[in-house]
């Protein structure tokens, strides 16, 4: 095993348009990374499984719905240090970001900003410490992209209602104790359900065989004639809008969760091209090792101005989504970019899980395809900028 070395890199001295609490906030999350995750983290890679008894120590370090109001549990913190928690998890792994933030993003923001008082009360505070994980189903078998065109739907009876169908590709949902689930009621209308485990009908089997994000777990979530009961629809809002905005708070938190994988490459290849010799000196002396060390950090650069920046108009309310869009694609494909070259870098060395930038490389190839694909975020910005829409 090898000691995490990782320092922060900060070329344009972004951290001097950060408070003192967002450094705080990062630097914790940091130490805590190194101490508890670090060690473990390729293991729970290679056993493909999420190591839960880290969910505790997310819910410390206020991973778990960071801008969720304290009167609910959660740390009344804004959208730089949420994007900073983020960040320094995925700085880790994207499978450790995903929990938090599917958690925050997709479990605990719905809830908070379309449940009732009851629900809120109900839920928050334990989804806030990790006492209840929960998970987000929106995407299905047949309806990935385009989950407007979902079939998981529900018909009314009495003070219940009755729930068919199923999701895939669902981040925490084996062992989750809850999911957000979206379905279509009798009139085609999307509505936002919360589905409890131990609910008769409902199962959630895991689904074996990825290459990738192989430290989170992932699973099916199937309904088969499940009794929820209408006090856990959420009333506040119906459509596709509803999920839809809940993927704009974590597409933010992914733009920045890929600064940290990129920034986890860029410092491996760093350290190892000024410690590995050939041809009698340091191969960080060669000109090529030094443009894609060069050019790896102006994109790092770039990718951290870009967000900052978002994160600012996340705080004051005036994001707009085509903007979130932008910033996850550019961003995850820069990383994913960086993730190549800097593999690269250390030869042979760098497919091997002493390093981690293999398996941030695999990593994430999910995570330019979740949350909207790359080609889908493309078209997002198409059609802002154009007016017209390239989807269907
Ligand atoms: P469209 O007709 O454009 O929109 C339908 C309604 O939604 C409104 N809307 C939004 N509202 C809030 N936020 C947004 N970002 C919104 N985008 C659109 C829109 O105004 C409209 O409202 P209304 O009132 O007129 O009905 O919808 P469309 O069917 O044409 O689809 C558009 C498209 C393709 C962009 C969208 O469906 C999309 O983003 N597809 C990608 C699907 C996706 O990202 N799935 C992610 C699943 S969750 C996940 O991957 C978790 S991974 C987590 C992890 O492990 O980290
Ligand atoms: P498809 O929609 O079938 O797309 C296939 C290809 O066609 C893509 O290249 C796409 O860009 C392209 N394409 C599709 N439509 C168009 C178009 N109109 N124009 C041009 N090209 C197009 N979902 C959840 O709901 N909750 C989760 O927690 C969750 N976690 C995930 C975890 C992992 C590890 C992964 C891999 C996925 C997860 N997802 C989750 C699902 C994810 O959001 C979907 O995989 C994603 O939205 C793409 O859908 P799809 O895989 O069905 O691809």
């Amino acid at each position: 095993m090898r000691t995490d070395l990782y320092q922060g890199h900060d070329y344009f001295n972004m951290d001097d348009l950060l408070t003192e609490e967002h450094k705080l906030i990062r630097d914790a999350a940091r130490s805590w990374v190194k101490q508890e995750v670090s060690p473990i983290i390729e293991e729970a890679a290679e056993n493909c499984k999420f190591p839960q008894h880290l969910i505790q120590g997310l819910g410390e370090i206020g991973a778990f719905g960071p801008y969720i109001p304290e009167e609910y549990g959660g740390a009344g913190l804004d959208q730089i240090s949420y994007g900073l928690l983020m960040q320094e998890l995925e700085r880790c792994d994207s499978g450790l970001r995903s929990t938090a933030s599917v958690q925050s993003s997709l479990v605990m923001y719905p809830i908070w900003k379309y449940g009732s008082e009851e629900q809120k009360q109900k839920f928050l505070p334990k989804l806030a410490t990790g006492e209840w994980i929960g998970c987000f189903g929106l995407t299905e078998p047949d309806h990935g992209s385009n989950p407007g065109g979902m079939v998981t739907s529900y018909v009314e009876d009495g003070d219940d209602v009755i729930l068919n169908g199923a999701k895939m590709w669902i981040s925490n949902a084996p062992f989750a104790q809850m999911a957000v689930v979206w379905a279509k009621n009798e009139e085609g209308r999307i509505h936002g359900l919360i589905v409890e485990r131990g609910m008769e009908g409902f199962s959630t089997p895991t689904m074996k065989g990825k290459w990738s994000l192989r430290a989170s777990d992932t699973g099916e979530l199937i309904f088969d004639n499940v009794r929820v009961p209408k006090s856990n629809i959420l009333p506040g809002r119906s459509g596709l809008g509803g999920p839809l905005s809940c993927l704009d708070s974590a597409r933010f938190g992914i733009a920045w969760g890929a600064i940290g994988a990129a920034l986890d490459c860029y410092d491996t290849a760093l350290r190892y091209s000024t410690e590995r010799h050939q041809f009698g000196k340091p191969i960080a002396g060669f000109q090529l090792q030094q443009k894609k060390l060069a050019e790896m950090i102006t994109e790092i650069t770039k990718a951290q101005l870009l967000t900052l920046r978002l994160g600012q108009l996340r705080n004051e309310g005036t994001a707009t989504s085509a903007q979130i869009s932008l910033a996850k694609r550019n961003n995850v494909d820069m990383a994913l970019n960086i993730a190549r070259e800097a593999r690269q870098v250390l030869g042979a060395m760098g497919i091997m899980n002493e390093y981690p930038i293999m398996r941030h490389m695999m990593n994430l190839e999910s995570v330019i395809t979740y949350e909207g694909t790359h080609d889908i975020h493309l078209l997002i910005t198409g059609l802002d900028v154009t007016g017209f829409s390239a989807f269907k």
